[in-house]
Order: C-alpha cells, then sequence, then structure tokens
C-alpha cells in the first residue's frame, strides 16, 4: 500500500528465492566476481535455476503494466536476464538496461559458469549502461570473445538488431544537500559535533558493511598511522560509521567480526579515559546526522578495493559547501574519474592510506578550497537528474537508430528480391 503512492508495484519474493536468488546468485555469485573477489563466488545450480525463475517473475510483473511503446529501464545484476526475456515478450519497446557495479574484465567474467546467458540476457536491451568507460569496454570485449560480435564506436549488432553500450557515471541529487545544509535538524547536529570534537580532527568511514569497501585495510592503515605518529594521539578521531548489509550472507558475518575485532585491539590499545580512536558505529543512521558529518568531517577516508561508482565519495564533497575538507580516494572507486582532485590511494597499499592522511591533515586551507571547488563544479553539471535524462535520451536515440537500420536492411532486402 506504500509503494503504490510512490507508483511502484512490488514483486514478492518467497523465503527460499530470497536465499536461493537474491543472498545466493546476486550476492554470493555475481557481487564478489564482478567486484574481483573470485575465492568468495560460489557457483550453485540452485542458486542459478532459482536467478532464472526470479527474472521470469520480474518479467511477468513488467509485462502485465506495459506494452510495445512502453520505455523500460531495468536496473543492476540482479536482473541481467530480464532485458532479453522482456525483447520475446514485447519485440518493439524501448528496453533500457544500467548496471550499478563494475562489469569485471574477461579473465574474471569467462570463470562464470552461466556466463553467455548472461550477456545474450544483457543483449536484449537497447542501451546498456556502466559507470565508466572501463567497464563498458570489458563487456564489449567478453561479448565479442564469448559470442562472437563484435563492436564498432560502443555499437554491437545482434542477429540485425543494434545494441548500443555506454558509460554514464551516476551523480548525486547536488541540490538536496545544498539545501539540506541550511536544514535545522542538520544544523543542530552540526553545532553537537562541534562542541563534542572540539580542536580534535574527525577523519569519516562510512559505507555499507561490505568486503568490497576495504574497511579492514582502512582500519590497518589507520593503526599503523597511530603508532607511527603518536603525536596525533588524542587529535584524531576515525568515526566509523558501518551501515548493515546482507547480514544473512556467510562472508558479511565474518566481516563484521573481524571488524568489530579490530577497532576494539585498536581501541583497546590506544584509548585514554576520555578519548578513544575510533567511534564506531554498526547502524544505519538517518539523512540528517549523515550529512551533519559530512560537513563536519575534516577527511573523508574512502577506500574500497573495487566500486562501481561511490557515491559517498561525492556526497563529501557536495556536503562542503561552507566548510573544508579533504577527500582520500581509492583509485579503484568508479569515482575517480570524475574526483581527481581527490587524494588518490591504493587501497592495497597502506603505506599510500598513511600519507594521504598526513598529507590531509596539514593541507593548506586555500589548496583544500580549490580542490573542493573543482570536484563541486563537475558534481554540480552532472547531477542524478542529468544522469537519468541523459540515459533516456540516449535510449530514445538508440532506438531511432535502429528503426532507420531495420528500414535500410528491409529496403536492400526489397531491392535485392525485384
Ligand atoms: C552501489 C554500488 C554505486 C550510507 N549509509 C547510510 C546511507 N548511506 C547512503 C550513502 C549513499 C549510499 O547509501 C551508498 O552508495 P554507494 O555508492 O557508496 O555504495 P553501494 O551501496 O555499494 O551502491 C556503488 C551505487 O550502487 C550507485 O550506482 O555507486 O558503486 O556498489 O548514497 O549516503 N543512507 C542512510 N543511512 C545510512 O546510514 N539513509
Amino acid at each position: 500500500r506504500k509503494l503504490r503512492t510512490y507508483n511502484c508495484v512490488p514483486v514478492f519474493l518467497s523465503q527460499r528465492q530470497v536465499k536461493r536468488y537474491y543472498e545466493g546468485y546476486a550476492n554470493n555469485t555475481i557481487w564478489p566476481l564482478f567486484h574481483y573477489f573470485q575465492s568468495l563466488a560460489q557457483y550453485k545450480d540452485e542458486y542459478w535455476n532459482s536467478y532464472r525463475e526470479v527474472n521470469e517473475i520480474f518479467k511477468k510483473a513488467v509485462i502485465k503494466r506495459a506494452d510495445e511503446e512502453s520505455l523500460i529501464w531495468v536496473h543492476d545484476y540482479h536482473l541481467m536476464l530480464l532485458p532479453q526475456s522482456l525483447r520475446l515478450a514485447l519485440p518493439k519497446s524501448s528496453i533500457g538496461f544500467f548496471l550499478h557495479i563494475p562489469f569485471p574484465s574477461f579473465e574474471i567474467f569467462r570463470l562464470l559458469p552461466n556466463r553467455k546467458a548472461i550477456l545474450e540476457g544483457l543483449l536484449g536491451a537497447d542501451l546498456i549502461g556502466f559507470h565508466i568507460y572501463d567497464y563498458a569496454r570489458h563487456f564489449m570485449s567478453s561479448v565479442l570473445r564469448l559470442l562472437g560480435f563484435d563492436q564498432h564506436s560502443g555499437t554491437i549488432t545482434v542477429n540485425d538488431r543494434v545494441v548500443k553500450v555506454d558509460a554514464f557515471p551516476i551523480g548525486i541529487d547536488y541540490k538536496k544537500y545544498q539545501s539540506m545544509l541550511k536544514d535545522q535538524v542538520v544544523l543542530d547536529e552540526l553545532k553537537q559535533l562541534d562542541d563534542f570534537y572540539g580542536e580534535c580532527k574527525v577523519i569519516l568511514s562510512m559505507d555499507r558493511l561490505d568486503y568490497s569497501k576495504g574497511i579492514m585495510s582502512r582500519l590497518e592503515a589507520f593503526e599503523l598511522f597511530l603508532k607511527e605518529n603518536p603525536k596525533y594521539l588524542k587529535r584524531v578521531v576515525l568515526v566509523l560509521i558501518a551501515v548493515p548489509s546482507r547480514v544473512n550472507v556467510e562472508s558479511y558475518k565474518h566481516l563484521r567480526e573481524s571488524i568489530e575485532s579490530k577497532v576494539g585491539n585498536i581501541n583497546g590499545a590506544y584509548s585514554t579515559v576520555d578519548w578513544a580512536p575510533i567511534s564506531y558505529q554498526f547502524r544505519d543512521l538517518p539523512f540528517e546526522k549523515i550529512i551533519a558529518l559530512m560537513a563536519k568531517s575534516d577527511i573523508a577516508l574512502i577506500t574500497p578495493i573495487r566500486d562501481g561508482m561511490n557515491l559517498v565519495a561525492k556526497e563529501y564533497v557536495a556536503a562542503k559547501q561552507k566548510r573544508n575538507g579533504v577527500l582520500i580516494l581509492s583509485e579503484m572507486a568508479g569515482a575517480i574519474d570524475e574526483l581527481p582532485e581527490a587524494l588518490q590511494i591504493n587501497p592495497n597499499d597502506k603505506r599510500s592510506i598513511i600519507i594521504a592522511i598526513k598529507t590531509a591533515l596539514n593541507m593548506p586551507v586555500a589548496e583544500q578550497k580549490l580542490r573542493l571547488r573543482l570536484m563541486q563544479q563537475r558534481l554540480s553539471d552532472y547531477s542524478v537528474q542529468s544522469w537519468a535524462s541523459d540515459y533516456i535520451n540516449q535510449l530514445e536515440l538508440a532506438k531511432t537508430i535502429q528503426v532507420k537500420q531495420y528500414d535500410k536492411m528491409l529496403n536492400s532486402e526489397a531491392r535485392r528480391q525485384l
């Protein structure tokens, strides 16, 4: 009933489907493999069968409400078979697909037992979007090697049908950040944080509790930073927000234990009665608290091992309208392409993280401002609204090209027959 008010129609899954499709194929097979954690990927027939089954359920839900005039936009790795099954049901409709996670290189993708079916499923779309061009390139290379369809300037011809592949880096609701920073609740939160932390520098770390986010290597680097730089004891605090995610998946349970034990060790070793190096929270926070924390923090430490884009990095920059701060960002996040003024680190190189923390703590205000301004300009130019309309425009364009191509083929066929 609640979803209806947003004009949304839910697709309900059984407990068994949640286990096998959502926790199974989506989050125990595709998620780890596409993030290059191949040793965590599990290949089970029951996962795959359930994935096919649920994609069919989604198809039925869509065709109940759509027709050949509809524009259909399918999102993410949970529904990679859906474009092709919709294509068979509604051959003339406009179908777009967008992947929110990385598409891995062929050498990784080829490990997937159902690799051809996944590619065929995606190629049912008229436009296939990725965050960055590297992912699009990996996809096109897998299509060539596994299905034999080559690409020309991002266009693949699949049995007379033209499919467009392109990069659309997702943005954020930039204006919302600007206006929320004036909200009284946010200002009150910010005041409380200022009073509480005083002169202490705040380093923010905020992500879903996920192995792809590099939380462990971040903690290890922070521990080494404290050990090697005792002058920062009592002068710096790491605010570590880990948002609960996929809590029933085994690898996530283990990760949570390791993180909590590491936080305990670091706090145990360095805390004093009036200071602890890490303030840890394992919970979902309200938006007002998040934005206040972002505005407050002197540094955002974002170190994913792999990340399709990473919105937190963009949000941190957007939250710095009045105050300064330094973004430290992993080279492995898709967002790095649009945020090159961040201090870039390799998450596997603890030394690079320590150097970045020290550089950030000592960066002159003028330099912080300059870096932020350049990034902010880019983020406000390509917001999430521009991203969505750009995608839809390109989808409409792809359809027009397809229709023209089809007419051309019909004409040459007719000429041959004359
Ligand atoms: C996937 C891809 C890609 C975080 N904690 C709380 C909270 N958040 C919000 C953040 C941000 C979002 O959740 C997380 O987005 P990310 O992009 O950082 O990461 P994923 O969840 O892994 O998203 C990623 C994204 O899809 C979009 O395409 O960028 O690469 O993995 O917006 O602010 N929100 C609330 N409470 C929290 O405690 N309300």
